[in-house]
């Protein structure tokens, strides 16, 4: 971005969006009102989280949360308070969740966007403090305007997304999304209700010595797989498993490293799913000059076949990620 682009940190979110809405003389400001919609129901689950240790405690004294139901699983509110925003929106005709089988149509036929959404990834993470996520990526539809979105819109390959981003609830709550056009991270400030720009212009770095896998599973990896963590332990690198996708893979995008979710018995496909996890952060992660890859191709070029399709998952400093391929590509047949 030229000098004149760049805007200062401390910018808000709000004015972020606008300017660079103005960027683009033909836009609507369709797109710019849907980030807008994702932020506000980031900042009601950042809430709901906040409150959820809290609400167990009154929860542990026979008292309910303020609908009189009994306290609801945290993922549940999330996936229920994203969803709401988007339809209240008016952006989007059909939404792809982690919580719901099948796809959501907002009613809004008129929505132009298609989004798939994690709403709080790691959620078993929440009762012991540790940091959690939400995580989605926006797709034009491809279907007519005025009809429910439709299977294809909401199986398109990472390549067509027009954004993607994560939320990751932590020490601070951040904001991270892409429309495009560079990385930029933006955080929460509770008191003022606002989202500040506090990581302009995020770049990962080409290399790096921290590795992300669960080494619990080493005994079933791909030959491949076993002789590349094996190269991590032969460089030295650091071993640091978060176990909350986010919170692992925020750490990697801004010191460098590489996060691994690769085949294992248990998962035959890697565990992380395609349409909601691999394919936003692969988008997050090449827009900051790294790559994501399923270990013999590039993410974002894998033809989704199912909503919840899952795929292995390479991710991070483009050296590492591409030494990972190297040892797996001299090891195995592609698929
Ligand atoms: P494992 C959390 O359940 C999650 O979906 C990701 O957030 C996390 O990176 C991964 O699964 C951890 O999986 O098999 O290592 O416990």
């Amino acid at each position: 971005n030229s000098d004149r682009l760049a805007l200062p940190v401390g910018t808000t979110l709000d004015r972020f969006i606008m300017r660079k809405q103005e960027d683009f003389p033909y836009a609507t400001g369709e797109l710019s009102q849907l980030l807008r919609d994702i932020a506000l129901a980031a900042k009601i689950v950042n809430r709901e989280i906040n409150r959820s240790g809290l609400i167990d405690i009154a929860g542990a004294y026979g008292q309910q949360n303020v609908q009189g139901e009994d306290q609801q699983k945290l993922d549940v509110i999330a996936n229920i308070r994203f969803i709401r925003a988007l339809r209240n929106g008016g952006e989007v005709c059909t939404v792809i969740s982690e919580e719901e089988e099948d796809m959501i149509q907002t009613g809004k036929t008129q929505g132009k966007y298609v989004v798939a959404i994690d709403p709080l990834d790691g959620s078993s993470n929440i009762d012991v403090n540790v940091s959690i996520g939400t995580i989605f990526s926006i797709y034009r539809r491809q279907s007519p305007i005025g009809q429910e979105g439709t299977q294809e819109d909401c199986l398109q390959k990472g390549v067509h997304q027009v954004a993607a981003g994560y939320v990751i609830y932590g020490s601070s709550t951040m904001l991270v999304y892409t429309t495009g056009n560079g990385v930029n991270g933006f955080t929460y400030e509770a008191s003022l209700g606002e989202f500040f720009l506090s990581h302009p212009n995020i770049t990962t770095p080409k290399t790096g010595t921290i590795y992300s896998i669960n080494e619990g599973s080493s005994n079933t990896f791909t030959e491949g797989v076993k002789q590349y963590v094996q190269y991590c332990k032969d460089q030295n690198y650091s071993a640091r498993y978060i176990g909350s996708l986010v919170a692992d893979f925020h750490r990697n995008l801004l010191k460098g490293g590489i996060y691994m979710y690769p085949p294992t018995a248990k998962s035959p496909n890697g565990k992380l799913r395609l349409m909601y996890e691999c394919n936003c952060l692969a988008f997050i992660v090449e827009q900051a000059g790294g790559k994501a890859s399923t270990g013999i191709k590039r993410i974002m070029e894998v033809e989704p076949r199912e909503l919840h399709e899952r795929c292995p998952l390479f991710i991070g400093s483009t050296e590492l990620v591409e030494k990972a391929e190297e040892f797996i590509r001299k090891t195995e047949t592609v698929d």
